[in-house]
Order: structure tokens, then C-alpha cells, then sequence
């Protein structure tokens, strides 16, 4: 069990009520401005702990955030974020994802990866990584931010776990041998109308360098991923807003589509 200190405990509480309210709030560092971001994933474990007994869920991978450089600079900041994936964020594609549950949710399209073996460290390499996923497939992820207006700083936004809340796995998952994972091109539409295009290049690069800065992340505090875990690599393109009876597909090259109804 992670010692929680007692300052984070009230935030803890705070963001896991507005998710659990479907309720948007107001960001944390507006009351704690001095926040550094090592406590931000001291609350993001606290939260996550909170949230995995709540619902009687498990984790089952990692998801990054701020991997385009768009995205850095927009923020002002120049790294990426990781989260964490439970068992209850994952939807099925042939069953639509319940908007009544959600605040002001954003899809993006995303690359997931499954490890074929452990991989934990703090010198991990793309190659390590390319060398350890198993399969990849072609994923949509749901963002929905606990802030107002989506409003946060980066302090902020790794508490409230960068934004997770749901996401879909296309069901062709292929050896990431048999194509070339840092140039895949993205089409992504709603309601039959493209609405974003991006390649996977715009992840750092490549969504390996993603992967592996998220484990030496990892493994400088400690913690590392498992043979079967599943990583969202980051965002393609921007994210787009949806609501009640909008589909979304996004077709990537030589991956096949993905594609989320909602109700
Ligand atoms: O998955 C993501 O890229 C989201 C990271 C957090 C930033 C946001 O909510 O837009
Ligand atoms: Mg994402």
C-alpha cells in the first residue's frame, strides 16, 4: 500500500469524486501552486490506488501524453507524460461507449503495443523496446479531463493520471516486423468526415522513443512493465470532441481501422 502524504489526500479525493460525479472541477494548482511534478505522480499513485479498489479493477498497461511536439509547445513544456490503463477504461469496439458518463470527452488516435516480455530500466532503448513488444494494433483513445475547459497546467494534468478514461484496441493486432512502425500514415473520421490525418512520426519521432522514455521513467522510481501489459503510445494527430450517436473510425496504414460508436 503507497503512504500517502496527508496533503495529497485531499486532492486524491477531489479528482476522484469528479470523475466518479462525471463533474468538472477547477484545476488543483489553483490551491496548491507549488506542486512539483515528482508529487503529481505521488498523487496519480494515490489516485490510481483509490480507483483500482473502487472499482475492483486491475492495470493493465501505460498510456503517454505530450508525445507531439505540437502538444509540448503548446503547453510549454518540453516532455512527454505517462499514465495508467485499468481493466474498466477498456471498450469494446462493437459496443458504443456511454457519453452520460463522461464530462467533455476527446478521442485520439493512437498505436497500442503489447509486450511480449518484461521490460523495466532505467537505459532502455527504442530497440528494447521494439525488441520486446510482441504485437501492435491500432487504438482510439478517449480523453477526459477532470479540469474545466480542459484547462491545466502540466503539474496538473499527471495528477488527474493524463486524462485517461477509455479506450478501444482494433482486434488485428500484427508483429510490429512487418511494417514500418515510425511512418504510419492516419486518417480519422466522424460521421463519415475526415476530421484529423497524422502519422506516427509525430510521436517523438517514433512511438518506440516514446516507450522507452516512459519506462526510464518508470524505472527511476522504480517500477517497470509486464509481459502482457499494453502501452498507448501517444497521439497521432489532435484530439476530436464527440457526443451521443457519433462513430469514429481511424484507418491506419497497413494496421487496419479502429472505430468507437457512441451512445
Ligand atoms: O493522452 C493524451 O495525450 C492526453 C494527455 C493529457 C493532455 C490532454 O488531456 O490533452
Ligand atoms: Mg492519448
Amino acid at each position: 500500500m503507497t503512504q500517502v502524504k496527508d496533503n495529497h489526500k485531499e486532492i486524491i479525493d477531489y479528482l476522484f469524486c469528479a470523475e466518479r460525479d462525471v463533474r468538472e472541477v477547477t484545476k488543483v494548482t489553483d490551491d496548491y501552486p507549488a506542486l512539483t511534478v515528482q508529487e503529481a505522480y505521488e498523487i496519480q499513485d494515490g489516485l490510481l490506488e483509490r480507483r483500482l479498489q473502487e472499482k475492483g479493477a486491475k492495470t493493465i498497461g501505460v498510456k503517454l501524453g505530450l508525445t507531439s511536439k505540437a502538444k509540448q509547445k503548446m503547453m510549454g513544456v518540453d516532455e512527454a507524460i505517462y499514465g495508467y490503463l485499468h481493466s474498466d477504461m477498456l471498450e469494446l469496439e462493437w459496443e458504443p461507449v456511454d457519453s452520460s458518463k463522461l464530462i467533455h470527452p476527446k478521442v485520439e488516435p493512437e498505436i497500442a503495443f503489447m509486450l511480449g516480455e518484461d521490460l523495466q530500466g532505467v537505459d532502455v532503448t527504442a530497440e528494447d523496446v521494439m525488441r520486446a513488444t510482441k504485437c501492435i494494433a491500432p487504438a482510439l483513445e478517449v480523453i477526459d479531463s477532470r479540469y474545466k475547459d480542459f484547462r491545466f497546467t502540466l503539474v496538473d494534468v499527471i495528477a488527474d493520471n493524463c486524462s485517461s478514461v477509455k479506450f478501444v484496441v482494433g482486434s488485428k493486432w500484427v508483429s510490429p516486423e512487418t511494417i514500418d512502425v515510425g511512418n504510419i500514415g492516419m486518417v480519422m473520421s466522424k460521421n463519415g468526415k475526415v476530421e484529423q490525418t497524422g502519422s506516427s512520426a509525430a510521436v517523438l519521432g517514433h512511438p518506440a522513443t516514446a516507450i522507452a522514455w516512459a519506462v526510464n521513467e518508470l524505472g527511476a522510481r522504480g517500477k517497470g512493465l509486464k509481459k502482457g501489459d499494453i502501452i498507448l503510445s501517444g497521439a497521432m494527430s489532435e484530439a476530436i470532441a464527440f457526443e451521443a450517436g457519433d462513430t469514429i473510425v481511424a484507418d491506419f496504414d497497413g494496421l487496419g481501422t479502429v472505430s468507437m460508436s457512441v451512445k
